[in-house]
């Protein structure tokens, strides 16, 4: 494939990591990077060495992720913006600009673009949606990956399929870890099948040194509690957040999450929503894997037998590993269907990733 082109929305955790994953893999050139503060454009390639150490310990909004706000707006009433030191975001960085329109400017730069992956946490239901719907109005013609994790999302992009054909967007939702590489696991490991009773995702992730940078992440998580929903999470202070962490110890075990993985297997024709768990452990006290990353298909084979097949993740990969690289394996897919014509919304069951 030939050299593909991708910006960031979002330079969080899993922005940034996304940037420095990709200086790892065949092909990739990072062009744009936005928070919500900030843009950093260059389309012969960002310089992602300065672009990562000027922005390193430095969130422009931890409430929000140091996501570009939905309408593009900031919520500090447009005062003036740091350009140096905690806080700053993007525009600490010799490549950026502050701006206060950091989607709009990625939309006006987008003919020249490849593919967008959307790095934002989705902290109401219908912002990633929304956010893709003004690429299709722009006339974008692209790929956009998201890395969302709520099931109900899935619908809310369904529902705007047509658009996407219509402008020619081919959109990969739900690549990260789960939904995203361990959905596409599940795929490949119901494939013994000829009937799909149960798929169980159980992950677990040490996320000491990665916590910083994965407040928009814990966040969301901390949403699936008892007691919290996405209104009430996001209302949450970083204060508020510490001591429902300090009440776990430190490790927060989730249950019967709503992870798109669901819809996404029974989207793909492997099994009913209804027959899939996700769930997992969080510590943050600790960079090991509080438990091993696993995806456990039980099912029926077309001779008879019942068994299940199950896949592990190695307890060294990092959590940055696992939704990181795979959200760049689709996105390398998604162009390829692109440059052919094949558009429209796909999640990770439907798709395999390229390395
Ligand atoms: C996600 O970002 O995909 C979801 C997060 C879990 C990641 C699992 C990674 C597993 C691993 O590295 O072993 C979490 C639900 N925020």
């Amino acid at each position: 494939m030939d050299d593909v082109t991708f910006a960031v929305l979002g330079t969080g955790g899993i922005g940034r990591r996304t940037l420095e994953v990709s200086q790892h893999k065949d092909g990739l050139t990072p062009v744009a990077a936005c928070d919500r503060n900030g843009i950093a454009v260059d389309h012969d390639g960002l310089d992602v060495g300065e672009l990562l150490a000027a922005t390193e310990g430095n969130v422009a909004s931890e409430h929000a992720g140091n996501a570009p706000s939905g309408d593009d707006t900031r919520t500090d009433g447009g005062t003036a913006v740091k350009r140096h030191g905690e806080g700053a975001g993007v525009v600490a960085s010799e490549q950026a600009r502050p701006t206060e329109t950091p989607i709009q400017d990625v939309i006006d730069e987008s003919a020249a673009i490849d593919a967008v992956l959307l790095a934002l946490p989705n902290l109401t239901h219908d912002f990633i949606p929304r956010t893709a719907e003004r690429f299709a109005e722009a006339g974008y013609e692209g790929v956009l990956v998201d890395v969302l994790k709520r099931s109900r999302v899935i619908g809310m992009l369904d529902e705007r399929a047509d658009l996407f054909e219509e402008s020619g967007i081919t959109f990969v939702c739900g690549a990260g870890a789960t939904p995203g590489f361990l959905t596409g696991a599940a795929a490949l490991a119901a494939q013994s099948f000829v009937e799909v009773d149960e798929v169980e995702i159980w992950w677990g992730v040490g996320l000491k040194s990665g916590y910083e940078d994965n407040r928009g992440t814990v966040r969301e998580d901390i949403a699936h509690l008892d007691g919290y929903d996405i209104e009430s999470a996001r209302e949450l202070s970083d204060a508020e957040i510490e001591a429902i962490v300090d009440d776990h110890d430190g490790v927060i075990e989730f249950e019967d999450m709503e992870h798109a993985d669901d819809v996404l297997l029974e989207r793909a024709g492997i099994c009913d929503a209804a027959d899939v768990t996700v769930g997992g452990i969080l510590d943050v006290r600790s960079d090991e894997k509080p438990t091993t990353t696993t995806v456990r298909v039980t099912g029926r084979t077309f001779d008879g037998e019942r068994g299940t097949n199950t896949f592990q993740l190695d307890d060294a990969t990092s959590m940055a590993a696992n939704v990181n690289g795979p959200a760049l394996g689709y996105l390398k897919t998604a162009v390829r269907m692109n440059r052919v014509g094949d558009y429209g919304v796909f999640g990770p069951a439907d798709l395999l990733p390229v390395f």
